[in-house]
């Protein structure tokens, strides 16, 4: 389960997306509550193009699940900024500073996630480890412990229903959002206890719900707008599944669904 707290962060997050280009403005609150949110985890990446953010309004936290292959770079990152990495801190953790980026390796099991800090340092200036980075005073780098849930829109991941786009929440705790007003067809694998499956821009006619094998599927029609979700091998056998409350009674995580007004449904 998500919180409503989480689930309006994660939805403000959908919508700023990766490049942060709101306008300068400071938490006025004065505590450590952060302007902006990102999840690292969350764009697509690889090892020689890393995802690129940008911590230059306000106070922006970043946070970054271990568990989950990443390599992303930061730009503008300072003092009131932070980088949260979900796990306690693994025994792998390399800092160094490469002509001014600082970049820590956090290698957990085989999983690297990297995250490079643009132009954070001198480039002489000594950074090879956590503390030494810290003891700088440019931003925060933490190891919270707390798993991260990811945040993902079913809506641009270009599945088709010929080929749906396939996507697996077996490692880690997910928030899937699904825009009722974008086609999309999506194959979930994996969709279990923490995670969460959300609609969004519906009204509860939109939505059918159905169980065939050990699958369930969910069909969303909004003004023939049509977006599928199936969600492999969530049904027990001899189980039906034909709405929203009998899905959410198997326990095998959450689907929810809000109006176009952001309102909650079924709840
Ligand atoms: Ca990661
Ligand atoms: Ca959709």
């Amino acid at each position: 389960m998500i919180s409503s707290a989480i689930s309006a962060l994660a939805l403000a997050a959908l919508v700023a997306g990766c490049s942060s280009s709101s306008s300068h403005h400071t938490n006025s609150e004065g505590d450590d509550a952060p302007d902006l949110v990102f999840y690292l985890d969350s764009a697509p990446n690889t090892p020689t193009e890393p995802s690129r953010w940008e911590a230059d309004a306000g106070s922006v936290h970043f946070y970054d699940d271990a568990n989950i292959e990443s390599y992303s770079a930061i730009s503008f990152f300072e003092e009131e900024d932070a980088l949260i990495f979900s796990l306690t801190k693994p025994s792998l953790v390399q800092t160094l500073n490469r002509h001014g980026d600082v970049v820590f390796n956090v290698i957990s099991g085989d999983i690297t996630s990297r995250v490079s800090l643009y132009d954070a340092v001198g480039p002489n200036t000594v950074v090879s480890t956590l503390e030494q980075y810290n003891a700088i005073g440019s931003g925060k780098v933490e190891f919270r412990g707390a798993e991260v849930t990811q945040l993902v829109s079913l809506d641009n991941l270009d599945g088709t229903l010929d080929v749906p786009a396939e996507i697996s929440a077996g490692t880690g705790s997910y928030y899937f959002n699904d825009n009722a007003n974008t086609p999309s067809v999506t194959t979930l694998i994996d969709f279990g206890a923490d995670d969460t499956l959300n609609f969004s821009g519906v009204e509860p006619a939109n939505i059918a719900v159905s169980s065939y094998s050990n699958n369930v599927e969910i069909h969303v029609n909004k003004d023939a707008v049509m977006s599928v979700v199936v969600i492999e091998g969530a049904a027990p056998n001899n189980t039906m599944v034909f709405d929203i409350e009998s899905f959410n009674a198997l326990g095998v995580g959450t689907i929810t669904a809000t109006d176009t007004a952001g309102a909650s449904l079924f709840m």
